[in-house]
């Protein structure tokens, strides 16, 4: 059968250029006929915010299991959902869509770690170094829970200050000192390797104060090597688009990050399915745009009530503004993104040894406390298992580790790989991590193979 239609094709292929006909070599791109089919025939995701209650309201799930293929938690992965008391962790809600996106072949956006909103009371009532080790230790639990689960973390959220400043917003958080945002993202990355650790705000969807302010730290960022891969722009928009939206994407994109549309949705009215078009053709047009969220499946389960200002309506038909979203994403022209993404940057990784292994830290202090990001690389043999060995200065204390277990918790400890990280080819790495109190400076780890 398939032998006889590859003759045919053949046939026809080898008639239609002795006849001097153009063929057409490659098969033309199909019309996607749902987003989500739309968005991966230009090598991108099409996501909607999800609250979980609503997964057995069958209109609602029929909608979201046919047109999306990624989805993240409208609120339960935030603090006050997944640590409602201190060091009690809750991932009910988180779990239950993790399943059901695995069941449907969807991707998850994780959101949100650290925010300064819908913290649990206990988190509003802490402040100076006991907040930040809570936050840090919130940080790496939950991704730690979701490792390999998640596309992209919302590490941080809204964090930069509305107005003309270009500044941070005060916050409990920001009271911790200005590095709290990349000692979250150290953390995240220590604690879920694989997932792309994102920065998400709002009001970021031109070239303004606000953006530039982003900008700005996500390039300090890169120059440092503080680990950081896309940014999330959230895209909650009124009845007009600022001209330069495609623009203020670029310059993200061009500083070697991913960007995304997060959490789209636009006011009612005669340009909603303009504008809904726009975002997406904008995103499109920008290589490292992987993916659009719209933040909620039909208008009434919309965060903005009668603004009426998703895709589908309250029944789950399809509204203007879905065939604008579709069509811009069926429409020719393809940039799709890059295949590979750029590895973590580790400048301090030293080169394999002969034999044995080797093993560098990266710290991350702030006053009281500290996250050691330890990388453990096998020399010309490889390794079976290793045991990295540290002695922390006086005063200073293991409160918790990562991908490691501790003998120990202070004076000198020894980290002894767990059991999916013990076995190195030659020249492979693996990395683990743990908190601390007190300083973590001038630690020197040592490494045994077996
Ligand atoms: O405010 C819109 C979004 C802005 N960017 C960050 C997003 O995380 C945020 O989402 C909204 C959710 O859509 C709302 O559903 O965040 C709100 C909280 O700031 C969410 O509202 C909360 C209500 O305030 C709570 O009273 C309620 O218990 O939803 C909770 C769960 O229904």
């Amino acid at each position: 059968m398939r032998r006889k239609r590859a003759l045919l094709t053949t046939g026809i292929l080898a008639g239609a250029l002795a006849a001097g006909m153009a063929v057409a070599l490659a098969p033309a791109a199909s019309a996607g006929t749902t987003l989500r089919a739309a968005a991966a025939e230009k090598g991108r995701y099409f996501g909607a915010a999800v609250a979980t209650n609503k997964l057995s309201d069958n209109t609602y799930a029929t909608v979201l299991n046919r047109e999306f293929n990624s989805v993240v938690a409208e609120n339960e992965m935030k603090w006050d959902a997944t640590e409602p008391q201190q060091g009690r962790f809750n991932y009910s809600g988180g779990d239950r869509l993790v399943s059901h996106a695995r069941a449907n072949g969807m991707s998850v956006r994780g959101h949100a770690l650290l925010w300064h909103q819908q913290q649990p009371s206990w988190a509003q009532g802490l402040s100076g170094s006991s907040l930040r080790n809570a936050a840090i230790n919130h940080v790496t639990q939950v991704a730690t829970h979701f490792r390999g689960q998640i596309y992209a973390w919302d590490v941080v959220n809204e964090a930069f200050a509305d107005g003309g400043s270009g500044g941070r917003r005060d916050s409990n958080l920001q009271r911790t000192g200005n590095d709290w945002i990349e000692a979250a993202f150290r953390a995240a990355r220590a604690a879920d390797p694989g997932a792309k650790l994102c920065y998400n705000d709002y009001n970021t969807d031109g070239i303004n104060a606000k953006s530039t302010g982003i900008y700005n730290m996500v390039r300090d960022f890169k120059s440092r090597g503080v680990p950081i891969d896309c940014v999330g722009f959230q895209s909650h928009l009124g009845t007009t688009i600022p001209g330069d939206y495609q623009a203020n994407l670029q310059r993200f994109a061009d500083l070697g990050v991913e960007v995304q549309i997060t959490e789209l949705d636009v006011m009612t009215g005669g340009n909603q399915a303009n504008i809904y078009a726009a975002v997406t053709r904008a995103c499109l047009a920008v290589s490292r745009c992987t993916g659009i969220t719209v933040w909620g499946v039909r208008d009434c389960d919309s965060w903005r009530g009668s603004d009426n200002a998703l895709l589908f309506d309250c029944s789950g038909n399809k509204k203007a503004a879905y065939n604008a979203v579709l069509d811009a994403l069926n429409a020719g022209g393809n940039n799709p993104p890059p295949t590979t993404t750029p590895p973590p940057n580790n400048p301090t990784t030293p080169p394999p040894g002969q034999g044995g292994c080797t093993a560098s830290v990266t710290l991350n202090s702030w006053t009281g406390g500290f996250v050691a990001n330890v990388k453990v690389t096998a020399g010309s043999s490889g390794t079976r298992g290793w045991t990295v060995t540290m002695t922390l200065p006086g005063g200073a204390s293991v409160t918790n580790t990562w991908s490691a277990t501790a003998s120990g918790n202070s004076g000198t400890v020894r980290f002894t790989n767990v059991d999916y990280n013990g076995q190195l080819g030659a020249g492979q790495s693996a990395e683990f991590g743990f908190q601390g109190n007190g300083s973590g400076s001038g630690m020197t780890p040592t490494c045994s193979a077996s």
